[in-house]
């Protein structure tokens, strides 16, 4: 059976829901968006991934729910031009630079000042990458931890090439916060209804 919920398409088998969380992850060029992604595909560090854009999928059950990642790996964008049909496609996004790269983590602000633009409650996790190469550190993990903190974001410092763990964790972060992202969007929109039922009996008591 397929029943639609919150415009997301949840798969039921018996009593088991699919819940779909469609994750997009930008950042500058060269920082390992596509090697994160691969990463948590297949476990695997290929090394090179060549410049193809495409939206790739992996069910995983968490907590006896099964979860469908669709990932997004896009291809770099310069600053001004983030395109809005990717972001409203996205129920959460990874927000990737590279610790080597400090330009890297200027378009990370640069990106998340869009993003708030156009979609201000998007669960968002930031992600340093590159943590296995320290000699060639350019921005210090405590810069990339305040910029989380003050833009309320979730935070990793990772290495694509060296662990899988730790990229694990910056999926499974995001599909959380998505997860009580809608939680919080259903619960507040049960208030605003039993607020407009109980408005619509005053306001027909005072009427009468
Ligand atoms: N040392 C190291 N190299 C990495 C890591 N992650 C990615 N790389 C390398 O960095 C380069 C770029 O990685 P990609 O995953 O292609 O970067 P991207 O962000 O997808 O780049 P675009 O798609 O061109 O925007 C490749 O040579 C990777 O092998 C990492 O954690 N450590
Ligand atoms: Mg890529």
């Amino acid at each position: 059976m397929v029943v639609e919920a919150n415009s997301r398409v949840e798969v039921m088998e018996g009593n088991q829901q699919q819940v779909e969380a469609n994750i997009l992850l930008l950042g500058a060029h060269d920082v390992g968006k596509s090697a994160l992604t691969v990463r948590f595909l297949t476990r695997r560090f290929i090394g090179e991934y060549g410049d193809i854009e495409s939206v790739y999928s992996r069910v995983d059950k968490i907590d006896g729910q099964e979860i469908c990642f669709n990932i997004w790996d896009s291809q770099s964008t310069q600053a001004g031009s983030l395109s809005d049909k990717r972001l409203q496609w996205a129920d959460g996004v990874i927000l990737v630079y590279s610790i080597c790269d400090r330009g890297s983590f200027d378009s990370v602000r640069q990106q998340l000042q869009q993003i708030r633009r156009s979609r201000k409650s998007v669960p968002v996790v930031i992600v340093g990458n590159k943590r296995d190469l320290q000699h060639h550190r350019g921005v210090s993990s405590e810069e990339g931890r305040l910029l989380a903190l003050l833009e309320r974001c979730g935070f990793f410092e990772v290495s694509a090439a060296e662990t899988y763990h730790g990229v694990l964790l910056v999926f499974y972060q995001l599909v959380d916060l998505v997860r009580e992202t809608r939680a919080l969007r259903k619960s507040s929109a049960g208030v605003r209804g039993i607020i407009r039922s109980v408005s619509a009996v005053f306001g027909k008591k005072r009427a009468e």
